[in-house]
């Protein structure tokens, strides 16, 4: 099987190719009428960044609260990079505890993943690592801490990899990070994991989609850092076209977004091109991105992430004239109006993995035995030390995960953006899919970034009690068991 290189798929990225596939199939208005001109194509530009993990003190607008991030912000310092361009960031932990910083959604060297015990040694407390990698694939990503609760603290921000020859027409980019918030605020992410841990808790569910979305209510729920109480106002002029960049950085918190007012055009998700498609409202699992484009109406405009089945929301604004904001807490017609379903999402063709047959690997989402672990594995895995998935440098092979739980899962594999196979065969290309209750999804990775590869819940609450498997191809695979039945499939060839 030919293994596609790197230099292939920039090519079809940023070529002819794909290009010609948008404009032969996207629907022009997206590529520049109006105001939202063609951007101008970009130098590769590399960057460099600082990020210095430690005890801060962040201002969440309508209150303080004392917990461990990168800056005395929350998200975390932005990142943008050019594709094809470089990112140098050194890590100082001044944390009480080892860090380390994963590039969520990122084809990168395994040894820059931070995936700690797998593919680097955790950075100790009071040492420095440098992370430095090359920005494949343009797109929205975020980056977070991969140790322990640390994510449900600050330890996040977003990634934006630019796009040299940008496709899309857009006036203005809106990033919106998305959390559900409880540190420093007489409790913390540790207390939430031992009471997860140690037994039966509040669980929350979604009236609209059965099952559970979460165990934890969360005091605050925030947009770019902000409680509802005090909100961003994003500010721009009626009939520019923005560019949404929707991130879910929460740890145990799916949100349904809306826009009061206006339609939601999704063009991509987890970084990659869609055939854009849309609707009022779409659901955001934990880790998962979406890119939308709005074309501005006039006048004062409410943003709501209403936290599935918890009964609150975050909340923003959009003012594009004079007037009285709206509440926090007032009516979006939007957000019960045409819901985003995995269904509707059809791979851009520029990257599509297409056909080729996969070697199927079934995976089983579940409880351990004794009830309170959560288990990612076949089914006679269940508590026994985290399954290896073995594949061959090259292979293509078919995950299908079955969730046996009453709990939402949204499963992230790092190093790789699969392609969720759908009805058509031609879903998204995602590095994060929400299985639900009693759902199976099958998705396609095609294995062309060899290494040691965390493939897990990306509910904080449920990787760290045992949700989490590795994927892996590569020289040297770690001690420990591999898939029953498999091994010898590792390795070349
Ligand atoms: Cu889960």
């Amino acid at each position: 099987m030919p293994v596609p290189s790197h230099p292939t798929r920039r090519a079809l990225l940023f070529g002819s190719a794909g290009t010609a596939a948008l404009l032969a199939g996207g629907p022009g208005a997206l590529l520049g009428t109006g105001s939202a001109a063609p951007r101008p194509a970009l130098p590769v530009a590399d960057t460099a960044v600082s990020l210095d993990a430690a005890p801060v003190t962040v201002d969440l607008g309508s209150r303080t609260v004392h917990t461990w991030g990168y800056a005395d912000r929350v998200p975390g310092p932005e990142i943008r990079v050019t594709a094809g361009g470089t990112v140098s960031a050194r890590l100082h932990n001044n944390l009480p505890q080892e860090t380390t910083v994963h590039w969520h959604g990122l084809r990168i060297d395994p040894t820059m993943d931070g995936a700690p015990g797998l593919s680097q040694v955790a950075v100790a407390p009071g040492d420095v690592f440098d992370y430095r990698f090359t920005a494949p694939d343009p797109g929205t990503y975020f980056y977070h801490s991969h140790v322990g609760t640390q994510l449900d603290r600050a330890a996040y921000g977003a990634l934006v990899v630019e796009d040299p020859a940008e496709p899309l027409g857009y006036d203005a980019e809106w990033i919106v990070v998305l959390d559900d918030w409880i540190d420093g605020t007489g409790t913390d992410p540790d207390a939430a994991l031992n009471l997860i841990r140690t037994g039966p808790v509040q669980t929350m569910h979604s009236t609209l989609l059965g099952g559970t979305a979460g165990h934890i209510d969360y005091p605050h729920y925030l947009v770019n850092g902000r409680t509802p109480e005090a909100p961003e106002v994003f500010t721009e002029t009626p009939g520019r076209r923005i560019r949404l960049r929707l991130i879910n950085a929460g740890a145990d918190t799916a949100f349904r977004v809306a826009l009061g007012g206006h339609e939601l055009t999704v063009t991509h998700t987890d970084g990659y091109p869609v055939v854009p498609v849309t609707v009022d409202t779409l659901l955001i699992g934990m880790g998962e991105r979406y890119d939308v484009l709005v074309t501005l109406a006039d006048g004062v405009f409410p943003l709501v992430a209403a936290a599935e089945g918890k009964n609150a929301r975050a909340f923003a604004v959009l003012r594009t004239s004079a007037g009285e904001a709206p509440s926090a807490s007032v009516a979006v017609p939007e957000l019960r109006g045409r819901l985003l379903t995995l269904a509707d999402l059809v791979v851009d063709p520029s990257v599509d993995l297409g056909d080729t047959p996969a070697r199927g690997v079934d995976l089983v989402l579940g409880r351990g035995r004794d009830g309170t672990g959560w288990t990612l594995g076949t089914s006679s895995a269940f508590d026994s030390p985290p399954l290896r998935v073995p594949v061959a440098l090259g292979e293509r092979v078919r995950l299908s995960f079955t969730n046996t739980t009453r709990m939402w899962h949204p499963v992230h594999l790092h190093g790789h953006t699969f392609q969720v196979r759908g009805a058509t065969g031609r879903g998204p290309r995602k590095d994060t899919v929400m299985v639900r209750p009693r759902e199976s999804v099958a998705v396609d990775v095609l294995a062309e970034n060899p290494g040691e590869w965390m493939l897990h819940c990306h509910n904080l609450y449920h990787s760290e009690l045992g949700m989490m498997a590795t994927f892996g191809y590569g020289e040297t695979p770690p001690p420990g068991p591999d898939m029953p039945g498999m091994s010898g499939m590792s390795g070349p060839g």
